[in-house]
This record gives structure tokens, sequence and C-alpha cells, in this order.
């Protein structure tokens, strides 16, 4: 049997949520007619602490969006390297928003204070515009892990200080508050704007929110008519997205276990490097020692592992409601008998 391990995006609706979405009140949304999405968004805004939300169809539109309504074609956009809005998004900053991205090496994708107030130009007017912020979290490619509190709130010192715009990619920001307890309204808290997905670990088949001051998501709701993204009965897709929250939301700590658990089998490995302990979420990330990650990948595949190569020599697993802790277990079994000597 196939365990897949590329992504929490791949898994299927659950009979509840598709009975949601079957029984899911419905209207032109374009027309601001859909109840469904109405609630949906209502609900994330009061989830995330702020004014308004607005249904998007993918984490990037979500992302995409914020740079749209926080900059003017030639600003600045400062963020860590590794981070999607940097590296997976298609470059849509260039063309969407005509910005340019200054990136900045974290420690484990963590910015701190100094080095944002370090990068923020002065205004010389031969320099481009600073102006706006971007964080993740949880840290997609430094395996899943949590932005310390400290971090945040240090860098929004700076960034109020000087008069900057402040967004979260917080796609995972549900597996944040898994981990460590803290309400995602409190993570929210010191941005601007902030995105979230329904699309990941939550298992909805479709969508994400930017949730944000009005003002701003008023603007946003413009852009996303501009950027292809007004959806008519999208109430069907909204009423996936609150069953997750309702119902998947609670279970994402069990994800955790099962990555902590897959971890600890990989360790045992000669020639997989890992370190157990600082999987805090759903993502493991491991080196192999040969330098090909590709090819460990594709005997993976050989037997029947999903996974996808993350660098290299790095290779990446993600747990998701759609794998038990069974599958895991084979999964680590398959894996011994492969590579163990
Ligand atoms: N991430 C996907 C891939 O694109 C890498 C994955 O499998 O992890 N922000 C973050 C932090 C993300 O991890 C992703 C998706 C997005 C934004 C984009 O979301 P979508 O795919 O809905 O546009």
């Amino acid at each position: 049997m196939r365990i897949d391990l590329r992504s929490d995006t791949v898994t299927q609706p659950t009979e509840g949520m598709r009975r949601a979405m079957y029984e899911a009140e419905v209207g032109d949304d374009v027309f601001g007619e859909d109840p469904t999405v109405r609630r949906l968004e209502e609900t994330v805004a009061a989830l995330l602490g702020k004014e308004a939300a607005l249904f998007v169809p993918s984490g990037t539109m979500g992302n995409q969006l914020a740079l749209k309504v926080h900059t003017r074609p030639g600003d600045e956009v400062i963020l860590e390297r590794t981070c999607h809005i940097f590296n997976y998004e298609s470059g849509a900053p260039g063309l969407l928003s005509g910005v340019v991205l200054h990136p900045l090496d974290g420690e484990g994708g963590i910015l701190t204070g100094e080095q944002v107030a370090a990068a923020v130009r002065p205004g010389y007017y031969w320099m481009a515009r600073s102006r706006l912020v971007c964080l993740e979290n949880t840290l997609n490619q430094a395996g899943g892990t949590v932005y310390p509190l400290e971090n945040v709130e240090a860098i929004a010192a700076v960034v109020r200080g000087h008069g900057l715009r402040y967004h979260l990619d917080g796609a995972r920001l549900w597996n944040a508050t898994a981990a460590t307890g803290i309400p995602e309204h409190v993570y929210a808290a010191p941005f601007d704007t902030v995105n979230v997905c329904f699309s990941k670990g939550l298992g909805a088949p479709v969508g994400s929110a930017l949730a944000g001051p009005k003002d701003l998501i008023t603007e946003a709701h413009r852009y996303r008519k501009m950027f292809g993204g007004g959806m008519r009965q999208a109430g069907i897709l909204a009423a996936a997205a609150l069953y997750a929250l309702e119902h998947h939301r609670p279970h994402l700590a069990e994800d955790h276990a099962k990555a902590r658990r897959l971890a600890e089998g990989l360790a045992e490995l000669p020639g997989f490097r890992l370190d157990p302990d600082r999987v805090q979420t759903n993502i493991v990330l491991f080196d192999v020692d040969h330098g090909d990650a590709l090819r460990t990948v594709e005997e993976l595949k050989a037997d029947g592992i999903l996974m996808v190569p993350f660098g290299p020599a790095t290779v990446r697993a993600t747990t998701h409601r759609d794998v038990s802790m069974e599958d895991i277990e084979q999964a680590i079994a398959r894996i011994h008998r492969r590579f163990g000597n």
C-alpha cells in the first residue's frame, strides 16, 4: 500500500466534510451573496483577532494579495531566504506587485529584530523603499518549526519603529498553535495581515484566507477579482473549510506525534541524518549521507513510500490526517528493510 508523505496537501475530503459541502447554503459570492463564505470569513477573522477576512483559492493568492495591498511598485519586501513567498510562488511578487525582494539569512529560518533593523533601507531616494516584512509560521523549509513569539515581537517593534507593514504567511499557523498551545490570535496579533490555509493539515480540498484590517481586506477583495480569484457559489468550498476548522483542527497534534515517531525511526538508520528532537510539528527533514536526495526519493518510491526532495541532499516527509500511526510504523519497517544494515 502506498504511503504518501509528500505533503499535507494530499488528503482526501472526509465523509463528514463532503456532507457539509453537499448541504452548504450557497449564493453568488461575486455579488457578495454566499452566506457560507461570509460565515467562514467571520469565523477566521474572529479566530485570528482581525477585523475582516477574505476567502481566497490558495495560500499563494493570500500572500500575493497581501504584498499587493501593502506595497507600491518599486518597494522592497524583507523576508527570509527559505520562505515560501521567495521560493515557491513562481516569481509572482515581481509580476503582480512589481516589488523587490530582500532576502535575509535566518538561523533555521528565524530572523532577529537586529537583522531586520539592519536591513531596513535609509530613506535615500536612490534606494528602494523598505515597505513590508514577511514571516512564515510554521517554517516549512526549516522543517515545520514554530517561529518563537519573542522574535515575532522583536521584529514587530522594528516594523512599527520604521512605519513598515508586517505580513504573516500562516499556511500552517494551526500547527504552531497545536504544538505550543498559544492561540492563533496571539501569534497573529503583531501582524497587519495573516494568511492561513485550509488545504494543508486541515484537510480541506481548496482554500485559504487573508485576514487583517477592514480597509486592507476591502482593497484585497478588489485585487482578488483582478487576479481571477472571484468565485461564485464558493460556499461549497467554504463549508469544507468550516468543517475542517471545527472537526480536523483539534486533531493536528496527532500528526505531530506521527512525525516525531517517523523521525525516531529514520534516525536509527545509517546514512540518514536528522535530530528527532527538532521535529516540532508535522514535517520531518533529513539529509542523506551520499548527498543525492532524488536517488533516495526514487528508492523510497519503489517501496511505495512517497516523499519529496527538499534540497540536493535533503528529503522532506510530511504527516497528515490520511496517514495513520500504523502507516508510519509500516513505513519505518519498509525503510529499515531497504536501508538498514
Ligand atoms: N506549500 C507546499 C509547496 O508549495 C511547497 C507544500 O507542500 O508544503 N505558504 C507556505 C508556508 C506553504 O507551505 C505553502 C504550500 C503555501 C504558502 C502556498 O499554498 P498554496 O499551495 O495553497 O498556494
